[in-house]
């Protein structure tokens, strides 16, 4: 019996007929995703021996201090994607504007916009702690060959084609799904291959874990007061077990791992929430339904939400379904 796992890159070709619209281009897209996330795990090993922790003291679109590996992540996936003429836009965390991709070499026939945070959780760097890039892919809407406008990266999420993360961890790995379920590949540094380590990922049925930032507990809205509370109690299967990194990928893939809840609500300093709806929460959303979980403001499917504008923030709740409805109705609760 053959044991030996498939490469993301087998992965890729072998699956390639599952893929909504399947021309092979969305085959190359998650390839280009694939060297840019091998390149950036290559800088995040050595940060800490080449001067790349820190701030690069610049300010990004929303105010906060670009750290220098933010901007060099930044460059590899745009410059990967760019290079192969594989997409006709790009938003990024790290830019106000979204990017008009001009392909002439290919008379500009690409597709496919890609919406990404290409270093989420930036603030762990300095502290060697787990970081992820967190993308997320649609076609456009707007005729092909024309320059893309804004109107197609503001589609809501139920239209990804494709979402996924990395995860610069303890081992790094890529997770992401086509609509097909989710699949975790991780890579082997010695041979420079992302393998197929988690095949069709699902939450377990119950959750035990909260992940919240409690430090910002009492600005929180009464039902997140009232279901933290509830959470801690010690009653049937709880107290649950709190675990916040403060990383969303690594806090959302170790939920998908063990089963838990995601959430960074709305609040006094944070009036529509702290993560962006367009390249943090949809993407991760889509992982979560294809996983069997939910993710939710608090009132609606994520999914179903319509973007007004690139950087919108959302309050996020997102991981088992049963939590996440608990969580709900604390809310609707007032
Ligand atoms: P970033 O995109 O600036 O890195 O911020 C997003 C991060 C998430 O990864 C994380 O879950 C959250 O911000 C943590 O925020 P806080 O420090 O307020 O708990
Ligand atoms: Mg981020």
């Amino acid at each position: 019996m053959n044991t030996r796992k498939p490469t993301l890159g087998e992965f890729i070709i072998e699956n390639q007929a599952s893929f909504s619209y399947s021309s092979g281009e969305l085959s190359r897209l998650l390839n280009a995703i694939r060297l840019a996330a091998k390149v950036v795990n290559h800088e995040v090993n050595k940060a800490g021996l080449v001067d790349l922790f820190g701030s690069s003291g610049d300010v990004n679109v929303q105010g906060e201090q670009q750290q220098k590996l933010d901007v060099f992540a930044n460059t590899t996936f745009i410059q990967a994607l760019k290079n192969r003429n594989i997409v006709c836009g790009i938003v990024s965390e790290e830019d106000d504007d979204f990017i008009k991709v001009d392909c002439i070499d290919n008379n500009n026939s690409s597709k496919y916009v890609v919406l990404m945070d290409p270093l989420d959780g930036s603030s762990n760097i300095d502290v060697n702690v787990s970081v992820g890039t967190v993308f997320s892919i649609y076609r456009r809407i707007t005729p092909i060959g024309s320059p893309v406008e804004m109107e197609d990266f503001l589609q809501p999420g139920i239209n990804q084609v494709a979402a996924g993360y990395v995860i610069y961890g303890t081992s790094t790995m890529i997770v992401f799904t086509t609509g097909d379920g989710v699949n975790g590949f991780t890579l082997n540094p010695a041979i420079g291959s992302f393998y197929l380590s988690h095949p069709d990922m699902k939450f377990p049925e119950t959750g035990s874990i909260y992940s919240v930032n409690e430090g910002n507990y009492t600005h929180f809205p009464v039902g997140v007061k009232k279901y933290i509370k509830y959470c801690q109690m010690d009653e049937g299967d709880r107290p649950y077990t709190s675990r916040y990194i403060g990383s969303l990928v690594s806090d959302f893939h170790r939920n998908m791992i063990k089963g838990g809840i995601y959430i960074y609500p709305n609040s006094t300093i944070h009036q529509d929430g702290k993560l962006r709806l367009l390249y943090e929460c949809n993407p991760v959303a889509f992982i979560a339904e294809q996983a069997g979980a939910k993710a939710s403001n608090g009132y609606q499917r994520i999914l179903e939400l319509k973007p007004k504008e690139i950087h919108e923030r959302v309050p996020f709740y997102c991981g088992n379904t049963a939590m996440v409805e608990k969580l709900e109705s604390f809310l609707l609760d007032k």
